[in-house]
C-alpha cells in the first residue's frame, strides 16, 4: 500500500480526525507524491491528481480536506510549464509554506480566543476541536483560572481525548454525558460554549459534529454565548454555488452491534448543522466575525475560482 493510500485509509478510520489536521495530513501525503518516480512533470501532476481524488474521497463532511487537495492541485497547474525538478522543489515549498499558514492561524485563533475568556468563566466544548484545545490551553497558560465542561460526544467519544488533554494540562475538567447538557449547562453555571467547525457555509451555517446543533439550541435557551472558532480553510465556496454538504453516515457498529438489537435500524450520522442564528460569532485567524460575514470572507479568501 502506498503512503497516500495509507493516509486516505487513516482518514477514513479516523486514526487520523478533527478537520484541521486532516487537511493537513492530507497535503503532507501529496507533498510525498512529489518524490515518486514519474517520466515528466505532466505526468507528475496526473499522479498529485489521482493522489488528491483518493484523499479526497475518504471523508466528506470536512471541506478542510478538499480545499486543502484543491489548493495543491492549482499550485500544480501553475506550475505546470516548469521542469521536472523545478516542479518538485517548487511545489514542495508551496505545500510546506501552506503547512505553516495553517498551524500560524491555529495559533492566532488560540490568542484571539483567549481574549474571549475571562478568569473564572466555565466553558462547554463538544467534541475534540484541536482549535478550541488551543484558545483553552493559551487561556490556562495567560492565568486565566478556567473550568471546561467537556461532553463524551458518543458514539466515537472524542470528547474522551479533550478532557485527558485539557486536565493532564492542568485544567480542571468535568466530563459529562451528551444528554446532560441542558441541565449541567445549568447547575454548573456554563459562562460560554466553544466549538469547533468542519465546514462553515456562505450563510453562517456550521457543520461540527453530531450533537453541536443540539448544545446551540440549549445555549441559546440559557443565553449563553456559541462561539465556533474555526482556521478560514473550512469555510466552503461550493456552498456559494449551492452544493449542499454531504452529512457522513457511519457505520451503525459504531453505535452498537447489530447482534444485540438485530431487528433495528440503526443510524449514524457523524455531523449535524449548527443555524446561524444560534451563532453569536466565529473565530478565524482573520479576527472575530459575526456568522452572517461568512459569504465575505469566502468572496475574499476564494475570489480566484469563482
Ligand atoms: C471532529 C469535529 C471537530 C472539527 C474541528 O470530528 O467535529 O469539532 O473537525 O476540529 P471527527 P479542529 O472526530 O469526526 O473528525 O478544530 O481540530 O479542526
Amino acid at each position: 500500500m502506498s503512503k497516500l493510500d495509507k493516509t486516505a485509509r487513516d482518514i477514513k478510520t479516523m486514526r487520523v480526525r478533527g478537520a484541521l489536521n486532516i487537511a493537513i495530513t492530507a497535503l503532507k501525503a501529496l507533498d510525498d507524491v512529489l518524490d515518486d518516480e514519474a517520466r515528466d512533470t505532466k505526468a507528475l501532476i496526473r499522479k498529485l491528481e489521482l493522489g488528491g481524488k483518493k484523499l479526497k474521497s475518504a471523508r466528506p463532511t470536512a471541506v478542510s480536506l478538499p480545499n486543502a487537495v484543491n489548493y495543491a492541485l492549482l499550485v500544480a497547474k501553475e506550475n505546470r510549464l516548469l521542469s521536472l525538478e523545478e516542479f518538485r522543489s517548487e511545489m514542495h515549498s508551496s505545500l510546506n509554506r501552506f503547512i505553516i499558514e495553517q498551524e500560524k492561524s491555529l495559533e492566532k485563533i488560540g490568542a484571539i480566543g483567549a481574549n474571549l475568556i475571562e478568569s473564572g468563566d466555565v466553558i462547554l466544548t463538544h467534541c475534540n476541536s484541536d482549535t478550541v484545545v488551543t484558545i483553552l490551553k493559551k487561556a490556562h497558560d495567560e492565568g486565566k483560572k478556567i473550568k471546561v465542561v467537556c461532553t463524551e460526544s458518543r458514539p466515537r467519544y472524542q470528547g474522551l481525548i479533550t478532557a485527558k488533554e485539557l486536565s493532564s494540562y492542568g485544567i480542571p475538567t468535568i466530563l459529562i454525558v451528551d444528554s446532560a447538557v441542558h441541565l449541567m449547562m445549568k447547575k454548573l453555571k456554563v459562562d460560554k460554549v466553544f466549538v469547533g467547525a468542519d465546514t462553515v457555509c456562505s450563510d453562517g451555517d456550521v457543520i461540527n459534529k453530531i450533537g453541536t446543533s443540539q448544545v446551540a439550541l440549549c445555549a441559546k435557551e440559557l443565553d449563553i454565548d456559541f462561539i465556533v472558532a474555526t482556521e478560514s480553510i473550512k469555510f466552503s465556496f461550493e456552498s456559494v454555488m449551492g452544493s449542499l454538504v454531504l452529512i457522513e453516515e457511519r457505520d451503525p457498529s459504531e453505535v452498537i452491534s447489530k447482534a444485540k438489537l438485530p431487528k433495528v435500524k440503526v443510524m449514524n450520522p457523524a455531523f449535524d448543522v449548527t443555524d446561524s442564528s444560534y451563532i453569536d460569532m466565529i473565530i478565524t485567524e482573520h479576527g472575530i466575525m459575526p456568522p452572517q460575514a461568512a459569504y465575505q470572507l469566502i468572496g475574499e479568501k476564494f475570489r480566484s475560482r469563482a
